[in-house]
């Protein structure tokens, strides 16, 4: 049996790297003449948020594990700054909301000059603190960590070429996450003018005049934080409405919040052509309501545009890998096709993250690549994430917190006699000193004769921070006298979620 690299590692420090090397060509590599295949018994491709959580699981259960990434460790969450960044901005533009009220709270002549350059600066640094952090917890978990681009090779057990380098194992995890959709230039002249919001992250200054184009949580992520920033932002939306996937509650009142905040929202509007002219973008729209059939089509062009975002989705990355060569299924938008235990289809291969296209969160990604180690390296069969029930936060102006089913997916599994809702609408005691005012909405779905509360929607002021506790009591299968049991806080907004009716 092979020795643990771990138990080497412990006693021999690096050394143990080129010993598990050799070690493993000595034992594989004669068999295959020319050349040597390195063996270990994980091998993660993508080190990213599920990639590095499985490999660090792993590792710590005695494993050999290595890391193959192609660009930087950390991935679409840290290394290309999604989460962080879009974090530190929303809270900047939370400041910027602050200061509307700094008079209405008796703060006077509080006129502050907002300085994009520093604070892209300072979280610039920030994420490259983070990018070594995560470097030195790969050295300190005894990870491997391999540079360059993976791709499965033809050979009969599952094998990745990495620079003209061969690795295997028993267990290969692919974790490859994903990227921003784009348009062709073919369907819209002058589409890679535009940004995605990779781009979004790299902006020098705040621009001027912003397009989002989008109707997803990432465009009015941004919509959003540049409008309070102080860009002129205009949001184009193929339908009537943004975050269609949400409860139709969530989905209506955030599209009001957008233009209550100043947002110009262009509904059942399409992107026709952007022009390059020297004082900005041009970009031409056509509007045209599905529901009026005599309606013509209507054009418009915004003007002198400095910042033109695409934010209309992800596409996983799965097309480099070669995936056909080793029988990984995909389904007809390249995710890879994973059971519950994230098997592929070819065993021995695994996935977990944005690869798979479903539930595309951080969280998500790191839990299903700590449980597969869990489930791999000790001998827990059953160990697996539930999809269920997952508390997601949308950082709009004022942020989404939901968790559980919508109303219509509760009717659909529930019937529509067994479904009960409460909702309610108020206004936080915050604003009632204040000129500027936000609503704050929430709702709860219950099923069942016990009313059990299947599905908890709301946005307004501080429901980001409200909705992880009562996810875990969703998570219980509270019920709605659960709830109104509990001894509300006063005086918050949250106390609402006790006291429905
Ligand atoms: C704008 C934006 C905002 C977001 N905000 C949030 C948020 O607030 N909260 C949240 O929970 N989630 C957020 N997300 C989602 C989150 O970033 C992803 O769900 C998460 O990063 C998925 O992790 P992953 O491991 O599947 O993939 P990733 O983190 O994307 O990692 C994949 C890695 O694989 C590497 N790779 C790909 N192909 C290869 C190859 N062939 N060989 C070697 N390496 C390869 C890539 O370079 C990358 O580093 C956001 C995403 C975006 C785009
Ligand atoms: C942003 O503010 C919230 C509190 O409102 C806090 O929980 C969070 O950590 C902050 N994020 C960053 C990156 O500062
Ligand atoms: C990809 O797979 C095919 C077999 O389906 C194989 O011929 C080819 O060499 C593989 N490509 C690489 C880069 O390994
Ligand atoms: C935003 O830009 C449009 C033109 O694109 C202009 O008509 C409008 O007045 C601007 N709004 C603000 C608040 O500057
Ligand atoms: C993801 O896929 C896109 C498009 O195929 C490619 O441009 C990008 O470099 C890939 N990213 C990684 C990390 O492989
Ligand atoms: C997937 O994982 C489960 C749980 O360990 C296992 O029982 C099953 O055989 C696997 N399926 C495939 C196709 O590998
Ligand atoms: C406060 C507010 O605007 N609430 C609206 C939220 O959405 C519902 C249903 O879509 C409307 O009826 C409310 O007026």
């Amino acid at each position: 049996p092979l020795i643990s690299c771990r138990d080497l590692y412990l006693s021999a420090g690096a050394a143990c790297r080129n010993a598990h090397a050799q070690f493993s060509s000595a034992l594989f590599g004669r068999s295959m003449a020319s050349e040597s295949v390195t063996r270990f018994d994980f091998l993660v491709i993508g080190g990213g948020s599920g990639g590095l959580a499985g490999a660090r699981r792993a590792a710590e259960l005695g494993a050999t594990a290595a890391v193959i990434e192609s660009h930087k460790l950390g991935g679409t969450c840290v290394h290309n700054l999604s989460c962080v960044v879009k974090n530190v901005m929303w809270n900047t533009s939370t400041h910027a909301e602050y200061l509307h009220d700094h008079e209405d709270y008796g703060f006077e002549g509080a006129k502050a000059h907002f300085n994009w350059e520093l604070i892209k600066r300072k979280r610039d640094a920030y994420v490259s603190r983070l990018n070594q952090i995560y470097r030195n917890n790969l050295d300190k978990g005894k990870i491997e960590s391999i540079h360059g681009y993976a791709r499965f090779t033809d050979d009969p057990e599952p094998t990745v070429e990495v620079n003209g380098k061969k690795f295997t194992a028993p267990h290969i995890l692919i974790a490859t996450g994903g990227h921003p959709s784009t348009v062709s230039e073919d369907d819209v002249p002058g589409a890679s003018l535009g940004i995605t919001s990779d781009g979004f992250f790299e902006l020098e200054s705040c621009p001027k005049r912003s397009v989002i184009v989008g109707a997803g949580y990432i465009a009015v992520e941004m919509a959003g934080i540049l409008s309070t920033l102080g860009s002129n932002t205009s949001i184009i939306i193929r339908q009537g409405g943004v975050l269609r996937n949400f409860d139709a509650l969530i989905s209506s009142n955030c599209t009001k919040e957008l233009q209550n905040q100043g947002i110009d929202l262009r509904k059942n509007s399409q992107v026709k052509s952007v022009q390059k002219t020297d004082k900005g973008l041009s970009v031409k729209l056509v509007t045209k309501d599905p529901d009026d059939k005599d309606a013509q089509e209507k054009c418009d062009t915004i003007h002198e545009v400095d910042c033109l975002l695409w934010a209309i989705g992800r596409e996983p990355n799965t097309t480099g890998l070669n995936l056909s060569s080793i029988g990984v299924k995909l389904d007809e938008r390249g995710h890879i096709v994973v059971d519950e235990f994230q098997n592929t289809t070819r065993a021995g291969v695994y996935a977990v993250g944005d690869v798979c296209g479903r539930a595309l969160l951080t969280p998500v990604a790191i839990a299903a690549g700590r449980k597969l180690a869990h489930r791999l390296f000790e001998g827990k069969a059953d160990s697996k994430i539930s999809y269920n029930n997952i508390p997601t936060v949308v950082f709009s102006h004022p942020p989404i917190g939901t968790v559980g089913l919508t109303e219509d997916e509760a009717i659909k599994t529930w019937g529509k006699d067994s479904v009960k809702v409460y909702t309610t609408s108020f206004t936080p005691m915050y604003y009632a000193m204040t000129t500027r005012k936000s609503q704050c909405i929430m709702k709860l779905v219950c099923a069942g004769k016990n009313e059990k509360v299947v599905g908890l929607h709301m946005q307004g002021f501080g429901c980001d921070e409200m909705l992880q506790g009562f996810a875990v009591a969703v998570n219980m299968g509270a019920t709605k006298e659960d709830f109104d049991r509990t001894i509300a806080i006063h005086p918050t907004s949250s106390e609402e979620l006790v006291t429905l009716r």
